[in-house]
């Protein structure tokens, strides 16, 4: 399912769209005959205006309120990341907002029609469309708080990575400045993934994809970049962190967890193993998903680091890659674990 929140487009504010709606009034012209007198000219004219404007206010404002997907509707991930990116109760209440001003719109134009059919002379056709108009910016202009909060969380829904669900998806994690981002760019065909020598340099889920190649068949494996995660207690986890978790519970069919074993990130081996033990415990126990360890930055670990490390997590060989996510060294063994995996057997 592609992401539910691409359709989310540009949201004027109350500027753009109160621009948009009174030229459109002002260039529409009504049928009317040329013989008629100049009291129902003057009326159909304005009354056309009048109808255009809140037609096109109306017709703007819905299409703004329908191209937000209904929270509840979504699936599980997209829901919940949703959630951490975006106070979701409060755009539920500014989409409430402006939804509220439809019935106030239509409202206004009956009112309006009706004093304009009720007029005597041609001049005030132009004073009741002036007073609408007038009536229609100050409401529009009060939205404008709410125009330009949906705009501005727009950017961030419509980034979220859209998942293929039919296909399985490998899900980097770790630690903070492992490597996570290094190893994705350098085996996936998302080139644009950024690392940087700090951490918490990723602060969103990044999407990439691996081509696996058969014998007759190939397959593109999606392989998701995540936030670096701090062993601390959930409470304490912020909403970056909180998204790396999110996608190993929600989307992961295999996890890769990177160890930096060397004190290049800055963290200690014992928090990144205790990082480990609780993915392990918490949010993938019963549902079968396997984890693969890399053991990165081989260039800069020494002989005891790797082996220190791999005897306190005491797991089985083939599950353990000792790389240099930077150079690519021993990546092609990863790639050779995935083919195997995910590739038919011929
Ligand atoms: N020497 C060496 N440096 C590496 C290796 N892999 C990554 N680095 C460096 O480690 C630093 C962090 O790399 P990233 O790929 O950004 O790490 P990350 O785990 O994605 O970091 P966050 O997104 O901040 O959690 C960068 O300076 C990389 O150049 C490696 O195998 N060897
Ligand atoms: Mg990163």
């Amino acid at each position: 399912m592609s992401n539910p929140f691409s359709e989310f487009y540009h949201v004027p504010n109350s500027t753009e769209l109160l621009d948009i709606a009174f030229k459109r009034a002002m260039k529409s012209s009504a049928k009317v005959s040329k013989n008629a007198p100049i009291l129902m000219k003057a009326k159909k004219k304005e009354s056309k205006r009048i109808k255009v404007a809140f037609e096109e206010l109306i017709n703007r404002i819905l299409n703004i309120i329908k191209s937000v997907p209904i929270i509840g509707e979504v699936q599980d991930f997209y829901k919940e990341l949703a959630s951490l990116l975006v106070d979701i109760d409060k755009l539920r209440l500014t989409l409430g907002k402006l939804n509220g001003i439809l019935p106030i719109f239509s409202q206004l134009e009956r009112e309006y029609s009706s004093k304009l059919n009720r007029i005597e002379s041609p001049k005030e056709a132009d004073r009741i469309r002036r007073a609408a108009f007038g009536r229609i910016s100050s409401i529009i202009k009060k939205q404008n708080e709410n125009l330009e909060y949906l705009n501005s969380i727009r950017g961030k829904l419509r980034e979220i990575p859209s998942i293929d669900y039919s296909m399985p998806c490998v899900v980097v994690a770790g630690y903070p400045n492992v490597g996570k981002s290094s190893l994705v760019k350098n085996i996936s065909t998302n080139k644009k993934i950024e690392v940087q020598e700090y951490p918490f340099t990723t602060k969103n889920l990044i999407l990439g994809h691996l081509e696996l190649m058969g014998k007759f068949t190939k397959m593109k494996l999606q392989i998701m970049d995540t936030p670096g995660i701090l062993d601390r207690p959930m409470s304490k986890r912020n909403n970056i962190e909180l998204q790396a978790i999110l996608a190993l519970r929600l989307i992961s069919d295999l996890i890769i967890f990177i160890f930096d074993p060397t004190p290049a990130s800055g963290y200690n081996v014992d928090s990144q193993i205790e990082l480990f033990n609780e993915i392990q415990d918490q949010y993938i126990k019963d549902k079968n998903i396997d984890t693969i360890i890399v053991l990165n930055k081989m260039d800069l670990a020494k002989e005891e680091e790797i082996e220190s490390l791999k005897s306190k997590l005491n797991l089985s060989e083939e599950k353990i890659f000792i790389t240099n996510a930077l150079t690519g060294e021993n990546l092609d063994k990863l790639i050779g674990y995935l083919n195997e995996r995910y590739m038919p057997k011929e």
